[in-house]
């Protein structure tokens, strides 16, 4: 269990990181069917939603062996309260989606808390005892108890995945570098709609000697977590 796991070195880039597993969670962005699955937020966008789906595996298995090893897992969904009240009207006028913000669509209405589209997608559904935030914007910090869970538990450290790459993932490593969180960005275990995109997330995240993270594929953190408790 994750009392007992020792420190152990993630394979990463910029360069390795030891990780103490019990200052760890594993957060993981979005992975909502409103922007996994057509007919939902991502889609009105006009984006192919397609290119998500590659990032759930990687994850799902990040997500059992988190489970296994007794360590703390956070889920994050983004939408808005159903009367739009933490919804910025600069966020639902822009563009010209399909469908905005609040419109019904075929999974409800579009983006808004207790509507299927809001869900997780079955696959990584949260389990009772795990904790879902609720966040109106792209950082999981902002108007949220994330802050708050983490100074509770005592973490020090955050296994990032979820989509999309270069958004929502980007956003929430940038304000928990500035909170002094250790982010390690799972590279499998995030998407884009745009591939050039998450490939630049990435990049942007590890570059100059790790300016908002480290980054490594689902295999080397499995594997760390594995020599942790051997
Ligand atoms: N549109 C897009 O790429 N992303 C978002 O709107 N939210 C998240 O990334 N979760």
């Amino acid at each position: 269990m994750l009392n007992s796991a020792k420190p152990s070195v993630v394979s990463a880039e910029p360069e390795p990181i030891t990780l103490d597993w019990p200052a760890t969670a594993l957060l993981i962005i979005d992975m909502q069917r409103d922007f996994m699955e057509p007919g939902g937020f991502g889609e009105t966008l006009g984006n192919d939603v397609s290119q998500l789906a590659r990032a759930v595996k990687p994850i799902g298995a990040v997500l059992t062996a988190a489970r296994d090893s007794g360590m703390l897992v956070i889920h994050t969904r983004e939408g808005h309260l159903p009367d739009l009240s933490d919804a910025p009207p600069a966020k639902i006028e822009r563009g010209t989606p399909s469908l905005r913000i609040g419109d019904p669509g075929p999974m409800g209405r579009i983006l808004i808390r207790g509507e299927a589209g809001h869900d997780i997608v079955p696959e990584l559904y949260p389990l009772d005892s795990e904790i879902v935030i609720d966040k109106p914007g792209k950082g999981a910090f902002y108007a949220t108890e994330l802050g708050e869970v983490l100074e509770k538990y005592g973490i020090e450290n955050l296994l990032v995945c979820g989509v999309t790459t270069e958004v929502c993932v980007n956003t929430t490593v940038r304000e928990a570098n500035d909170r002094g969180y250790r982010c390690v960005v799972i590279s499998d275990g995030c998407a884009s709609y745009f591939p050039e995109f998450h490939e630049m997330g990435l990049k942007m995240i590890k570059a100059q000697g790790g300016i908002f993270g480290w980054v490594a594929d689902s295999a080397a953190v499995l594997e760390a977590m594995r020599v942790s408790t051997t």
